[in-house]
């Protein structure tokens, strides 16, 4: 047996009372840094927003398909403070980036000193590099790279191994966002298409563009005289038959400071573009202030990034923009009996907020009367809900999905003893004025009648 406390002990003394008072009463900002701290010290420091440090390796990725093609390749991934033997916690999108003409992968450090902090992983093939490149040998390398990066994830010896989430961009820049184009219409595996002042190239990235259905986002700047967007930029904008594409034109922008410094580059532009109008960082924070929002809604789920991309799209000064996407809130139509959803990639229809079971195509045969929404995702998982429709199927007084004689019978059943199950007021009503009654019941007969003639 536990012994008895003492009665003494039951009730706390008046000093401990004092204390506990004390203990209750500390201000709150004396404790929240403590539980600030051990906060800090449990998240991954990516839900803080804070951003990752930069791992890299140079690999030379070998395409069995191709004769053995060997790709020298730059990686870079992000990674937990110093610890560059493993990708950071977490899985990455994957961006592949093709060099523009005669320059080197080096010139492109703006790009993964901003991407891979905020969680991407780069890749940069260094082929093609020459006076007389390849245009579609680039653009199989940048294809092919995607799918073998993809594949570290399950490959326990690599740095990369657990750490990509799937989803792969191509990227490039001039000749190399040509050849991005070109890689996006040979690989199915692709999720989305960024090209910096892309260049048409041989074979044709324009008739290459006319195969492309995945979101893409072509930039180009308004003073850019090496690749005009006229005969370069927009051609391959329009050919795109993706049902989400967003052109941005930065204004008085030029070719090659979507890049650092680069002889090449510079030497090419020196004798053309003459009304460039902003500086190499405005050019380039303006690129990243688009691009970014738009790879976080494609390729990491960011729903709310959609709507902030296109309050910018609309309201930033820095430049114009032609943006094209069925990407919004689903409507739904009826047709003959059916109700019929906008088109998008996935659907789910509900009843009364609740998922209908199996009803995942874009039309759907109600039989229940009630509220109906569909709920659809495009090329992501963010989800997109309908207004509610409220759908009723005159006549059919017991939700079967048909008007037949057990109809009328359920109205007598309402009607004389007020309630029936199951049962729709809205249907069995036929005149639609607001009571149950004969002439209801005349009607659904009528309706009977007509459907067996
Ligand atoms: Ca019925
Ligand atoms: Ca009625």
């Amino acid at each position: 047996m536990l012994p008895l406390p003492l009665k003494g002990q039951l009730t706390k003394t008046y000093q401990e009372e004092k204390t506990s008072m004390r203990f209750k009463k500390t201000p709150p900002f004396i404790y929240m840094p403590v539980l600030l701290l051990a906060f800090i010290l449990t998240v991954p420091s990516s839900l803080l927003g804070q951003p990752y440090s930069t791992g890299h390796f140079q690999h030379t990725f070998i395409d069995p398909e191709r004769d053995d093609r060997p790709i020298l390749t730059e990686v870079y991934y992000p990674i937990n403070g110093n610890d560059d033997k493993q990708i950071a916690e977490g899985s990455f999108p994957l961006l592949v980036f093709g060099h523009g003409f005669v320059m080197t992968w080096s010139a492109y450090e703006n790009l993964w000193a901003h991407f891979v902090p905020h969680g991407y992983i780069m890749a940069f093939p260094r082929t093609e590099s020459g006076f007389s490149p390849s245009h579609i040998d680039f653009g199989r390398d940048i294809a092919f790279l995607t799918g073998a990066i993809q594949a570290l994830h399950e490959d326990p010896a690599s740095v990369l191994f657990g750490g990509l989430n799937g989803r792969s961009a191509v990227m490039g820049h001039s000749m190399g966002g040509g050849a991005s184009v070109l890689a996006t219409a040979l690989n199915e595996n692709i999720d989305a298409l960024l090209a910096l002042a892309p260049a048409e190239t041989s074979p044709s990235a324009i008739a290459a563009a006319e195969n492309i259905g995945i979101p893409s986002l072509i930039f180009a700047g308004s003073s850019d005289d090496v690749t005009p967007e006229e005969t370069h930029q927009l051609p391959i904008y329009e050919a795109l038959v993706s049902d989400s594409k967003t052109y941005v034109r930065i204004l008085g922008g030029g070719h090659c400071y979507f890049a650092n410094y680069n002889f090449n580059c510079s030497f090419g532009e020196a004798g053309s573009s003459g009304n460039i109008t902003v500086t190499r960082e405005e050019q380039q924070e303006t690129t990243e202030d688009f691009a970014t929002p738009w790879l976080d809604y494609f390729l990491k789920d960011d729903c709310d990034e959609w709507l902030r991309l296109q309050d910018s799209l609309a309201t930033s000064p820095r430049i114009e923009s032609i943006h094209q996407s069925i990407i919004s809130d689903p409507q739904i139509t009826t047709e003959e009996e059916m109700l019929v959803s906008t088109p998008a990639n996935t659907y789910q229809w509900l009843l009364n907020g609740e998922p209908v079971e199996e009803a995942v195509n874009q039309s759907f045969y109600p039989i229940l009367c009630g509220h109906y929404q569909v709920k659809v995702t495009y090329h992501n998982l963010c989800a997109y809900v309908s207004e509610p429709t409220f759908f009723y199927r005159p006549g059919d007084a017991n939700t079967d999905g048909i008007v037949d004689v057990l109809d009328v019978l359920t109205s007598m059943e309402y009607f004389l003893y007020g309630e029936a199950d199951p049962f729709c007021f809205e249907n069995a009503d036929v005149d639609q004025n607001g009571i149950i009654d004969v002439l209801d019941m005349i009607a659904i007969v009528n309706i009977y009648m007509e459907r067996g003639q």
